[in-house]
């Protein structure tokens, strides 16, 4: 069991418990546990075979936890969710997400009106019948009517390249504004999570009126949901959220360190500067001498970062992982940036779903800096992208050979496919014609929905094949839209490892599979990343700065990444 179902078990004990008015402390220590063990780079699954006594050795795992984890690996699943599950129904669990009704709220309505789902509780207030009840008043029922438009919106996290791109539509409104003097944004986009729940921007200026007045003419604009003396909300667009803080030129930076986040970062930012003796908020650094608060940092995020002595970190490792540790021994990891990329091995022709040829593929990655590329079209099984049959595909490759012996230059293009793994675990082409290729991508499209065993098998088995260089998106996941396949990643990554073989990181914003912990695990188990951007149209080579932002994130470094190096590089790490 992958360390994400685990968690997300976990977590629905904690929300089911919450909802019953169960010990918070006990609840509180489910939820640190679950995110513990989503962020672990290590498989619980496998810590519990080979030792169970070694789980409460881990920080943030209690003995509740990890009976809890032991029980769920053991039997599949955690009785006390079924048990409370019994007399409560599961879609309680959406009416607990609406802001300000807290568990106590929620158990009354269910009692008192049976209200068990959001449709209900929505008809509930309309009707005025949620006014009655004890503890609820016509003001309640407002702001409860409110907040299920909020949880509908709230729901919708957007793909951070959405974000990225309302980022900057936003930005170039506001900098044409007088007013500002600094310009940035905070939250999870600047800490590039792969999806957004709202944007925080942060403006440097001495006349916040203005600054908010500029951001109502935001073309865009649909609603204003708060405005105070020197922060508002808006929603732009489709109802998504952007918070707006003015602030003065010395606490900018510890305004922009705050509000990036994340809130477990400056958690544990706030109790190593109470350690020191000193405070810090978004105003700034703080000494305190009794009652006295002397302001020693706050103009810019380095200052906020040196006066707690600590390096400034990149925003993409700020989920208090791995940071403070690497800090104390001195092994930030100079993360990867996307000028480092020398090569793209995955991409689409019109000879399959593609919609640009070989030569203006070849192009568009020349101007983009590239030294090499891979064409690796579809197969034959995947028909409706008119994948290639051995006889289209040698013929294929006589045209790179082709193309590359007209190019005056050392660009090189390699003959490659993106070959299906079939249901039953065997190759879409024979391996007398994948022996022929430069570059060989096995992934799976069909079968996706195979239990774990059987899926975990066909792609190890791939990466057992001594044609094959590399698995293309491994998990199967798109974001906000489809799960992973049941795959055993701890499997994956062991094959990989034995075979000396390379995995993906996709890098089309909707996939960016594999996700960031997974780009961990695979840096902490010596297994070469390539990112790839499996382009399908020229603009389509451009998602790769969505990958390269996934791939900080894991804390990886160029010499984690196999395309950062030259192809000769990459064949030599394949048959290393
Ligand atoms: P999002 O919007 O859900 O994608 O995620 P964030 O991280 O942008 O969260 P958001 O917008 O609620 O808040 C922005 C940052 O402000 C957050 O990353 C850290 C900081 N922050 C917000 N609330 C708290 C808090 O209660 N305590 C601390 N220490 N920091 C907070
Ligand atoms: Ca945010
Ligand atoms: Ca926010
Ligand atoms: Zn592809």
């Amino acid at each position: 069991m992958e360390n994400g179902k685990i968690s997300a078990q976990i977590t629905k004990l904690a929300d089911l418990l919450e909802f019953q008015g169960a010990n918070s402390f006990k609840i509180r220590a489910y939820r640190r546990g679950a995110r513990v063990i989503k962020d672990s780079t290590d498989s619980f699954a496998t810590l519990v075979t080979n030792d169970p006594s070694q789980l409460l050795e881990i920080d943030g795992i209690g003995k509740g936890v990890a009976e809890k984890i032991r029980q769920l690996l053991q039997t599949g699943e955690i009785a006390e969710i079924n048990e409370i599950l019994e007399t409560v129904p599961s879609t309680v669990l959406d009416i607990l997400r609406i802001p300000g009704l807290g568990p106590k709220k929620a158990a009354a309505l269910y009692q008192e009106l049976n209200i068990q789902t959001l449709d209900q509780l929505q008809a509930a207030c309309e009707a005025n019948e949620v006014q009655q009840l004890k503890g609820f008043a016509a003001k309640t029922e407002e702001s409860i009517l409110d907040g299920i438009t909020i949880a509908a919106a709230a729901n919708q996290r957007i793909y951070w390249s959405d974000a990225d791109d309302l980022v900057q539509s936003l930005r170039t409104h506001l900098q044409t504004c007088q007013a500002v003097r600094q310009l940035e944004f905070a939250g999870s986009y600047r800490r590039g999570r792969e999806t957004v729940g709202d944007l925080d921007i942060l403006v440097d200026s001495a006349d916040a009126d203005t600054v908010m007045a500029h951001f109502c003419d935001y073309p865009d604009l649909q609603q204003v949901i708060v405005q105070g003396d020197t922060k508002m909300s808006i929603r732009v667009g489709n109802s998504f959220q952007v918070d707006l803080r003015v602030v003065e030129t010395d606490a900018f930076g510890a305004a922009l360190q705050y509000f990036t986040g994340s809130k477990d970062h400056n958690v544990e930012l706030r109790g190593r500067a109470k350690q020191l003796g000193l405070k810090i908020n978004e105003y700034g650094v703080f000494r305190i001498n009794g009652d006295n608060e002397t302001y020693l940092a706050g103009a810019t995020e380095a200052d906020v970062y040196t006066t707690l002595n600590l390096p400034c970190f990149a925003p993409e490792i700020r989920e208090s992982r791995n940071e403070f540790a690497w800090a104390e021994d001195n092994s930030i990891p100079e993360l990867i940036t996307i000028d480092q990329i020398q090569g793209d091995l995955h991409m689409h022709t019109t000879a399959t779903d593609g919609k640009a040829s070989i030569e203006e593929m070849a192009a568009a990655a020349k101007g983009r800096g590239l030294k090499y590329i891979a064409i690796t079209d579809h197969s034959q099984r995947v028909s409706v992208a008119n994948g290639l049959d051995a006889e289209r595909l040698l013929q294929q490759w006589k045209e790179i050979d082709r193309i590359n012996a007209r190019q005056s230059d050392d660009f090189i293009i390699l003959k490659g496919i993106e070959c299906d793994i079939l249901e039953n675990g065997s190759m879409d082409l024979p391996d007398q014609v994948l022996a022929q290729a430069d570059w060989v991508i096995a992934s799976i499209h069909f079968g996706q929905k195979q239990p774990g065993q059987q899926i975990t098998d066909r792609i190890t088995g791939a990466l057992e094949n001594p044609h094959i260089d590399i698995i293309a998106h491994p998990t199967g996941r798109l974001i906000n839209r489809r799960e992973a396949y049941a795959v055993d990643m701890e499997a994956v990554f062991q094959a990989a490892k034995e075979n000396s073989k390379l995995l993906e990181l996709n890098a089309n914003p909707v996939r960016l599979d594999l996700h960031d912990i997974h780009c961990a695990m695979a840096r902490e188990r010596g297994i070469p990343i390539v990112i790839n951007s499996d382009a399908h149209k020229i603009t389509g080579l451009d998602v790769m700065k969505y990958g390269i932002k996934q791939a900080r994130r894991g804390g990886l470094t160029a010499d984690h990444i196999a395309n950062t190096k030259s192809w000769a590089g990459i064949q030599s790490l394949l048959s290393s």
